[in-house]
């Protein structure tokens, strides 16, 4: 790789320049180039077309204000966005983020990945984020569904089946997903699969919240599989404990695996006996419904807690960061290493940071971007799509195997670009390959638009 590390920096302080604050965003942009300069330096077609830069360009993004009513009445105003990536292989498609932290910068991220993400999958769906800065802690249900309606009311206008599909993501689901599709429905005046994450009733699939998390531990099986190992008795660590986290924890426990960790923004519980399927009912129950702190779990079922940690320095087999972005450091790979930890399977979308995943390529061990292991969840939002197109729906069982068929192709896929020897895979590598070429292609196709 050192012989085009010249070229890497240039590239990378090029769209620096051109995007001055965004540090995530060049983040994710870095980590692609690191894999995808090498790799078209002898391809003049995509070398000479300029097309990695051409990536890194939004085709478009809409920022707007959503004021909204809270319950006392006061006028509060947040701000709204959709990043339109790339629309090469299909309509945009990517979730959508309610979450103080949220900026251009995680959005154009994002979206950024998810255009490589889904281009993975096998299925048509272009790349696109969005979100909004408001926190859905601590509203009613009342004000976040009038925030909801404010955000739809403008979004609508941008969105539609044919040309760009959102779904959830940190802070939307189900509930969001819910008020955002009423008020869709009410301004555009049609019944469309124009979001996915739906409820059953209403045009939803079976599966789809489940996928992400099922994929991520459908797709590290493949991964140990690969190795000759399997979850069975493994140790494993989960951080979060939204969405993603809740069903990776399902999927590896009907594994055999047995899960000591799960974590929020307020703290870690460390559970030595291991979470169980009762256990896990109630942090669903107490997330889903109540909306409470993890930091119950430890007072109703006698377990550790670490206030304001992240769960890394807990001995381990596998880690299945399922929080957020850059919340596994290296001084947390070093600490997973050193404990004896074999892989890290990444649920969330780039929970480590690229000097984390630096170490591990050091140290050999198994690790997955979420591009890779986390694609289930879109994937299945491309399978509702298809649903909803078909006025269809598919069995919970049938859902399952095309999501587990899909995993396996990713992985394959995966290993088709990214084996450096018998025993290592660079999923980094092979994922980021595997997903440009896709979407290159389609695009010179297409022209210089
Ligand atoms: P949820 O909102 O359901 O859950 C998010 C979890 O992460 C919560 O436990 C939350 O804790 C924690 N978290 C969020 N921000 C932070 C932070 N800054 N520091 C510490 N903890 C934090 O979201 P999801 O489970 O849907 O998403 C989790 C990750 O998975 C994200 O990276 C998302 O992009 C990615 N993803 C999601 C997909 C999906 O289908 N939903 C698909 C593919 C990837 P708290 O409640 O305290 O904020
Ligand atoms: O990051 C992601 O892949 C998601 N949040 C899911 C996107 C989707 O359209 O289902």
């Amino acid at each position: 790789m050192s012989s085009h590390s010249n070229d890497i920096s240039q590239f990378v302080d090029h769209i620096a320049k051109k995007n001055p604050n965004e540090s995530e965003f060049l983040q994710a942009v870095e980590e692609v180039a690191e894999t995808i300069i090498p790799f078209i330096a002898d391809k003049p077609k995509y070398k000479d077309s300029n097309i990695l830069e051409t990536m890194c360009e939004p085709e478009r993004v809409f920022m707007f204000r959503v004021p909204w009513l809270n319950d006392k009445g006061e006028v509060n105003i947040n701000r709204g966005y959709r990043v339109q990536m790339n629309s090469a292989i299909g309509p945009y498609k990517g979730g959508l983020r309610f979450h103080p932290s949220v900026n251009l910068s995680i959005l154009k991220f994002l979206a950024f990945e998810q255009t490589f993400k889904n281009s993975l999958t096998t299925l048509p769906m272009g790349g696109g984020k969005g979100g909004s800065d408001f926190d859905p802690k601590g509203k009613s249900d009342n004000e976040v569904m009038r925030f909801c309606q404010s955000f739809m009311t403008e979004l609508s206008k941008y969105i539609g089946q044919f040309t760009d599909v959102p779904a959830g993501d940190i802070g939307v689901g189900g509930r969001e997903i819910g008020y955002m599709f009423g008020q869709y429905k009410r301004v555009q005046g049609e019944f469309t699969g124009v979001l996915t994450g739906k409820g059953l009733e209403y045009g939803g699939s079976l599966i789809r919240p489940e996928a992400t998390g099922y994929g991520c531990v459908y797709f590290s099986k493949e991964v140990l599989n690969f190795r000759n190992d399997s979850l069975e008795n493994k140790t494993v660590i989960v951080s979060g404990s939204g969405n993603v986290a809740q069903f990776t924890v399902e999927k590896l426990l009907q594994n055999g695996a047995k899960v000591v960790s799960m974590s929020d923004s307020g703290g870690t519980i460390y559970d030595k006996e291991g979470i169980n399927e009762e256990k896990l009912a109630f942090v669903k129950e107490l997330k889903n419904v109540k909306r409470g702190r993890i930091k119950e779990y430890a007072d109703k079922f006698n377990a550790e807690y670490h206030e304001g940690k992240t769960p890394w320095d807990i001995e381990c087999d596998l880690a299945y960061p399922c929080a957020t972005q850059n919340e596994l450091q290296v001084e947390d790979a070093k600490s997973l290493q050193k404990n004896g930890c074999l892989g890290v399977f990444e649920g969330a979308n780039m929970p480590c940071t690229a000097d984390a995943i630096e170490l591990f390529r050091e140290h050999k061990m198994m690790f997955s971007p979420g591009k890779a292991s986390n694609a289930g969840g879109v994937a299945t939002s491309g399978l509702e799509m298809s649903q909803n197109s078909l006025r269809l729906s598919w069995t919970r069982e049938e859902v399952d195997e095309k999501l587990k068929g899909i995993m396996k192709d990713i992985h394959e896929n995966c290993v088709n670009h990214g084996k450096v020897d018998k025993e290592f895979v660079d999923y980094v590598k092979g994922a980021n390959i595997a997903g440009f070429v896709k979407v290159a292609d389609a695009m010179l196709a297409q022209g210089c638009v």
